[in-house]
């Protein structure tokens, strides 16, 4: 990454992103104060930006960030060193509603994941989604530098590289392009899976989102098949595009756009420092506070309360594994880390009562006075308890039914310092490309399998735990958040020393 930083300084970064990076509240005394939203991505990020003195574009969400903002919107992060422009696009209630919740989270996030019952289309959701991808490009556009000036109101001599973060902005890059022609690279990062054409035929906005999205000069997903799906969906629904399935590049009204694959990482060393942070006591602590009985193996299980991420099918499969091998009962205990998530949306709050229900009716099936089979935890952990808790588990349990990546299955691995748990990874994962051939795999639907696998895993000897886990760490020390952020960058830019070659040619 330090090479690719040193080359980036000659350019104007500006990220684009949903969720912002500094978040300006009132607290209790009615001071201003700034948390940072906690997230692998923004973690990752906000160094770079900071490096390259960029800008940071993202929905101003905090109720002081507008007293926090000068006139033009923009405030220096971070506040203890400023080193970059955040740039606040404000957002009102109902575009929240109808771009955020509506657009967004209730058509392409259920649709992009192909669980398209969960679909609910509303015009004024697409209206809106396209308004506010207008607003967040016009303040794109006002921070790119061109040479003579003619474009913004920014106007030195470096060139402008824009990155888009994930499935809020479709549009957002064609409105850009229309405004700054070639004088900025554009690169676009979606951050969940890209359905196949048949599922994205469903979306009756299909032509204006793929074109919006191939005004992109790099298009990035987690794995080859979202973009051999992307590609497809292309060439079958826009007559006008060309798709060359030799280089994944597609070619529109003279503009070309490239579709590539970066596995994305984590922090593998700041989580493995995390999870050796705690003083000896922890473990007995946290288990204490949670109720874990001592001297039981542990399963965890960590995500946000999302119906992709296969909580309810995990359940079963813990069900049907005591119900079919009572010699586990009493032997471990699962542990659900679920953060609750995106409850305005009726199909997210029906998930937590159904989570709720199932939990607590295989309790009361199978649990005794000492000993409860399944433990929710609501409450956010800090980094170092969640690490610490991924350490101590002997099996985490990702069991996602659609998932671009997977963070949490690359985390587990990563806080795994003592090299003795197992990881059980659905094979609908992203994750799945990269770590599938030393996790235990399992495909979430299959109960009865599910649960034989689990009871496998419950029960492998520790000599093939310690082969397979490291194996796993061997991948997540090199695919890391830092190697994919400088495959991205490398790969855009050098789209731009293409693009001089044929000049100079
Ligand atoms: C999207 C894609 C893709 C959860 N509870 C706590 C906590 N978390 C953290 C986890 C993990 C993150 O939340 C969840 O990340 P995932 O990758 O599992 O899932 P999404 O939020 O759906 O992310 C996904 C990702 O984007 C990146 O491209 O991998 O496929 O859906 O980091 O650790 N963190 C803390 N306390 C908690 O209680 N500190």
């Amino acid at each position: 990454l330090d090479d690719t930083l040193s080359v980036l300084e000659n350019w104007d970064l500006i990220v684009v992103s949903n969720r912002q990076p500094y978040r300006h509240t009132f607290d209790d005394n009615d001071e201003i104060a700034v948390d940072r939203p906690a997230g692998g991505l923004t973690a990752g990020l906000d160094p770079v930006v900071q490096q390259t003195d960029g800008t940071w574009v993202a929905w101003g969400d905090g109720d002081a960030d507008r007293e926090a903002t000068d006139d033009a919107n923009s405030v220096r992060v971070p506040p203890e060193d400023p080193a970059y422009t955040l740039k606040r696009v404000w957002l009102s209630e109902s575009d929240v509603a109808d771009y955020y919740y509506g657009f967004s989270n209730r058509v392409l996030w259920p649709l992009s994941h192909s669980l398209e019952n969960k679909v609910t289309f509303e015009d004024r959701h697409w209206e809106r989604y396209r308004e506010v991808n207008q607003q967040f490009a016009d303040s794109v556009v006002d921070s790119v530098a061109t040479d003579d000036g003619s474009v913004g109101t920014e106007t030195d001599d470096s060139n402008s590289l824009v990155w888009f973060q994930d499935y809020h902005f479709g549009l957002a890059p064609q409105f850009v392009r229309e405004e700054v022609g070639d004088e900025a690279l554009l690169s676009h990062f979606w951050h969940i899976p890209w359905p196949e054409r048949e599922v994205f035929r469903d979306c009756p906005h299909q032509t204006e989102l793929l074109r919006g999205l191939l005004a992109n000069d790099l298009l990035g997903f987690h794995i080859p098949d979202y973009c051999a799906n992307f590609l497809d969906c292309v060439a079958t629904i826009l007559p006008e595009a060309a798709v060359d399935w030799e280089s994944w590049t597609v070619e529109r009204e003279g503009h070309e756009c490239r579709v590539r694959s970066f596995p994305m990482g984590v922090d593998t060393e700041r989580i493995a420092e995390y999870a050796a942070a705690p003083d000896e006591g922890f473990w007995a602590e946290f288990r204490a506070e949670y109720g874990i009985p001592e001297d039981q193996a542990v399963a965890v299980g960590i995500d946000r309360l999302d119906y992709t991420k296969g909580i309810p099918e995990r359940l079963a499969a813990i069900e049907h594994l005591l119900e079919t091998e009572p010699n586990w009962l009493g032997e471990f205990t699962y542990v659900q880390k679920a953060t609750p998530s995106r409850t305005e949306i009726p199909e997210y709050r029906e998930l937590g009562r159904q989570v709720d229900r199932d939990i607590e009716r295989i309790n009361e099936r199978f649990g005794t006075d000492d000993w409860q089979p399944i433990i929710e935890i609501e409450d956010y952990l800090t980094e170092e308890a969640l690490y610490g808790l991924c350490r101590h588990s002997d099996l985490a349990i990702v069991s996602p039914l659609a998932d671009g990546m997977n963070l949490v299955a690359m985390e587990y691995v990563s806080a795994q310092i003592d090299h003795t748990g197992v990881l059980l990874l659905s094979d609908r994962a992203g994750a799945d490309d990269l770590l599938g051939d030393a996790a235990v795999t399992i495909d979430p639907t299959d109960t009865e399998t599910f649960a034989s696998r689990l009871d496998l895993a419950l029960s492998m000897p520790d000599e093939e735990r310690q082969r397979r886990m490291r194996a796993l760490r061997s991948v997540v020390a090199t695919t890391n958040i830092q190697s994919w952020m400088a495959d991205v960058f490398d790969a855009t830019l050098a789209l731009e020393q293409q693009v001089d070659t044929t000049e100079t040619d």
